[in-house]
């Protein structure tokens, strides 16, 4: 009896510990033990990872293999594919100029999570904030680096993609501490798709209520703001990830308001177009501009990176989203599946050439989807 009580105790001070544990790292270090978690299981899922299923008719090629956890790509203006790795956090930015050849950009930007190109500058969205770099000797390795925002919130999430509009602004997506606002309460900024000039000066809140926006586009021929979002994982059932518009001054409802006017205090919150799979990860998205496959013009990839959980049914796909303007102007979204089988991937880019690049974080490669 005496036996059975102390290892009671020794079960529950274990327990306790590990909790209080998770509960310090969580709100004083940023680091969220579950979502690590995650992120260990998909870098480790490397290695003897099937190549992935191609929609009928196309075919899918390995341009790069062995990168550190690709989180996202951008073609420079002369056509080299740039690509950010998380490197356990310590981030690098790759330029792979030629079949085979990569030339390092920049390293120890910590965590870079979108990479976009404006005016000579590669815009990189990092943890806590956006770093420049620019490159004045045409070897591509950056030789200014500035940062040019900082102090943005970084815990759960973090700083992701960065997009510019015609206008010449930067949008910035701007991932929640947390999931829902528990512990840690709600940060002004965090949460939000952020719009600055190019210099980083004049930073505001361009719309708020996004949990994790991942990734942003604007419409080739409208130029409206489209971006993914993330569902909170409590409830851990009934709550999807997103497709929406963003219109300045916008509240897409978190923490309290998801998928079509679920949850509370849904009034004056703009719902999404598109509900995407239930965690899901919608994260890296791209309009496809190019003349290969003329059938899928206008459309919108989005690359599902998988659940949390590991739970290998969820996710590990790229889904194609067709758009249509309904009667009353409101865009209708048809959800199809397209690609499957990756390990995690997050982020997608239509190339030059037409072709669909898909960076696969888990399996460290980047994936072309071409006509045979
Ligand atoms: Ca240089
Ligand atoms: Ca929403
Ligand atoms: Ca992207």
């Amino acid at each position: 009896m005496r036996k059975r009580r102390w290892l009671t105790i020794v079960v529950a001070g274990i327990l306790a510990f590990c909790i209080l544990g998770w509960a310090l790292a969580y709100y004083f270090v940023g680091v969220d033990v579950s979502f690590i978690a995650g992120m260990v299981r998909a870098r480790v899922a490397d290695g003897g990872q099937a190549m992935p299923a191609a929609p009928a008719g196309v075919e899918v090629t390995t341009v790069v293999d062995g990168l550190d956890a690709p989180t996202s790509l951008a073609w420079s203006p002369d056509g080299a594919l740039y690509v950010a790795e998380y490197a356990g956090g310590a981030g690098r930015i790759t330029a792979l100029t030629q079949p085979g050849r990569r030339v390092t950009v920049a390293e120890g930007i910590p965590a870079p999570l979108g990479i976009a190109f404006h005016d000579g500058w590669l815009y990189v969205g990092r943890r806590g904030g956006v770093t420049r770099l620019r490159d004045t000797n045409g070897d591509r390795a950056a030789d200014r680096i500035e940062p040019i925002v900082d102090g943005l919130p970084a815990l759960r999430h973090q700083t992701d993609g960065i997009a510019f509009g015609v206008d010449g602004r930067m949008v910035i997506g701007q991932g929640s501490r947390s999931d829902r606002g528990e512990m840690v309460g709600i940060d002004p900024l965090e949460a939000s798709i952020l719009v600055a000039d190019a210099d980083g000066s004049n930073l505001r809140v361009y719309a708020s209520g996004l949990r994790n926006p991942y990734d942003l586009a604007f419409h080739p021929a409208t130029g409206e703001l489209f971006a993914t979002d993330n569902g909170r994982d409590v409830p851990s059932q009934g709550v999807s990830d997103e497709l929406n518009v963003i219109v300045d001054g916008g509240d897409y409802g978190w923490p309290d308001c998801w998928d079509q006017g679920e949850g509370s205090n849904c009034e004056g919150t703009v719902a999404p177009i598109a509900l995407l799979e239930e965690h899901g990860s919608a994260n890296g998205l791209a309009f496809y501009t190019g003349a290969m496959f003329p059938e899928w013009r206008g459309d919108l990839f989005i690359a599902l990176f998988g659940a949390n959980s590991g739970d290998p049914s969820i996710g590990k796909q790229v889904v194609r989203v067709e758009l249509a303007r309904a009667q009353n102007g409101e865009w209708t979204a048809e959800v199809h599946a397209w690609a499957s089988g990756f390990a995690n991937p997050l982020d997608v880019t239509v190339g030059p050439d037409g072709a669909i690049y898909v960076a696969d974080f888990g399996a460290g490669k980047v994936y072309r989807f071409a006509a045979p």
